[in-house]
């Protein structure tokens, strides 16, 4: 290994440690900020107080460390930068899932810690993960080829799983957007997996939430294009890359309707992608009906 790749994989350690040490501390300071907070994202959605709050506490932390060049999310237009031209960036959602604030369901953050400066393609992470705030906080991480998972408390990180592999034989599925604004293609799809009587709906309006369904009992999500939205919801750089990083390394398929979301080369920080993720055959079988 050469010092640049060993200074590297000491800043991933740092950022991932910043992160997991925030995890309970973010959840508690969502009490008192479920409320709107009167300003959009550069998506165009309506920001909560917590995701404002969220993406400051990470921004601070996570810029300051030495060796991050660059902190972007999706809560912010432009990227922070940091000034080591070196370094590594991460692109961060910091509340994936806000929305569910308001009805007090599960939300997550996601992560993506990459070697280019961003935009970048998923090909240049070199970590990714997500924390999922359940009824337990946990931690799913990518990184050097194997996917583990973590769970958090106020002062520890326990490891629970060294080696996540998604399930062979799926269980579940979940597909986001109005079912009128599906293209036809996309709801034959659906149809087909529906008729399928070894799967279960399962859709709570967090990605990092229904990921993790799919992560642990194995079957596919996607948050389609639509016919008002070419390019989906979700972002490629917050959302897309790290989702499909993870699922990838757990041994799954990502696709944007053709070709593994990794291979997408961005040309905006905010651009979006749709994005299907999941068992192999699933998302084989998708391709074939989208082309
Ligand atoms: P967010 O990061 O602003 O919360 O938006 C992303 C979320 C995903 O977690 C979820 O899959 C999707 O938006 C749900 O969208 P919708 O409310 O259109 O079903
Ligand atoms: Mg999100």
């Amino acid at each position: 290994m050469s010092d640049t790749d060993d200074d590297h994989e000491q800043v991933v350690d740092e950022v991932i440690e910043t992160i997991a040490g925030s995890a309970n501390e973010i959840r508690r300071g969502l009490v008192g900020r479920r409320e709107d907070a009167d300003a959009e994202n550069p998506s165009g959605e309506t920001q909560a107080e917590a995701d404002v709050w969220a993406d400051d506490l990470l921004a601070d932390r996570i810029s300051s460390i030495d060796g991050v060049c660059q902190y972007a999310s999706e809560e912010r237009r432009e990227t922070i930068d940091c000034g080591d031209d070196d370094g590594l960036s991460v692109g961060v959602d910091p509340l994936d899932g806000s929305s569910n604030l308001k009805s007090n369901n599960t939300m997550g953050t996601v992560f993506g810690i990459y070697d280019e400066p961003l935009p970048a393609p998923g090909t240049a992470l070199v970590a990714s993960g997500w924390i999922l705030y359940g009824p337990i906080t946990t931690m799913a991480l990518a990184r050097d080829g194997t996917v583990k998972k973590y769970e958090l408390t106020s002062d520890d990180r326990t490891l629970v799983d060294d080696d996540v592999v998604l399930p062979e034989d799926p269980l579940v599925y979940g597909f986001g957007g109005r079912v009128p604004d599906w293209h036809a293609d996309f709801e034959a799809f659906v149809r087909e997996v529906e008729s399928d009587d070894s799967l279960k709906l399962r859709y709570g309006g967090a990605m990092i939430g229904d990921v993790n369904q799919v992560l642990t009992y194995g079957g596919i999500f996607a948050y389609p294009a639509l016919e008002d939205a070419p390019r989906g919801k979700l972002r490629l750089q917050f959302e897309g890359n790290p989702i499909a990083h993870l699922i990838e390394t757990a041994g799954g398929s990502s696709s944007d309707g053709t070709r593994s979301i990794l291979e997408v080369k961005p040309d905006e920080l905010h651009d979006r992608v749709p994005l299907h993720v999941g068992n192999d055959e699933l998302i084989d079988r998708l391709e074939d009906v989208l082309e």
